[in-house]
């Protein structure tokens, strides 16, 4: 009885073998790559992440008053410790051109004369930074744009109480912050790397 059950699971198995030799033969056959058929890893490559938007950047400006208050290290240490990757980095003195097509949508606001005059006030450090969800994360991170109302631990609700000396700028949306990084940045001053921690921070 038990050499009788043997013999079925066997023939089961080499059936079962053979089946699937023979579909992916087919499947093969119609076009489709090793690495579709067996996923990336199966197919020798390693997959850089399962999450699509795991390469998502934006922009992270620290304003004047920020740098003139020495932040700079600690806005960038918030980005680091979260887990994002830093691909740009520039201090630069920002021009009018540059600003009013960087907040063309405020042109008719009445505090956009004193925002222009603020934010050519002195340097500004502009970073471009990458990660899962990085826009929205680093909104969360730098605060409502009015202080009053950023909560604590917020970079804005540590730093800052009013308007129109908020610290820092970050891009609200990845369609705005790919149209920001491009206005600030040219595509040779962005840096592809690999972190060493790449599986920690950057195969979620
Ligand atoms: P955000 O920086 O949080 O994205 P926006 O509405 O895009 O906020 O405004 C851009 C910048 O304009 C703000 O960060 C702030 O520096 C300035 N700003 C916005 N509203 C006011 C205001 O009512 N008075 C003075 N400055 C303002
Ligand atoms: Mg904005």
């Amino acid at each position: 009885m038990v050499m009788l059950q043997r013999c079925i699971l066997k023939k089961c198995l080499q059936q079962f073998y053979l089946g699937n030799q023979e579909t992916t033969k087919s499947l093969l056959s119609a076009g489709f790559t090793p690495a579709r058929l067996g996923g990336h890893r199966a197919a020798g490559h390693r997959s850089k992440s399962s999450v699509p938007d795991v390469r998502e950047r934006t922009l992270i400006a620290v304003k004047p008053d920020g740098v003139q208050r020495r932040l700079v290290g600690q806005i960038i240490q918030r980005f680091e410790q979260r887990g994002f990757k830093l691909v740009g980095l520039k201090m630069l003195q920002a021009s009018d051109d540059l600003l009013s097509q960087h907040y063309c949508e405020l042109r008719t606001k009445p505090f956009y004369p004193r925002l222009l005059h603020y934010m050519t006030s002195g340097p500004v450090v502009a970073m471009v930074w990458e990660g899962h969800k990085v826009v929205q994360t680093s909104r969360t991170m730098v605060g409502h744009t009015n202080p009053v109302e950023a909560q604590a631990g917020t970079i804005r609700g540590d730093f800052s109480f009013h308007v129109s000396r908020n610290v820092v700028h970050a891009s609200d949306s990845p369609e705005g912050a790919q149209r920001e990084i491009q206005l600030w940045f040219q595509r040779k001053e962005l840096l592809n790397w690999d972190c060493c921690d790449q599986t920690m921070t950057c195969e979620v």
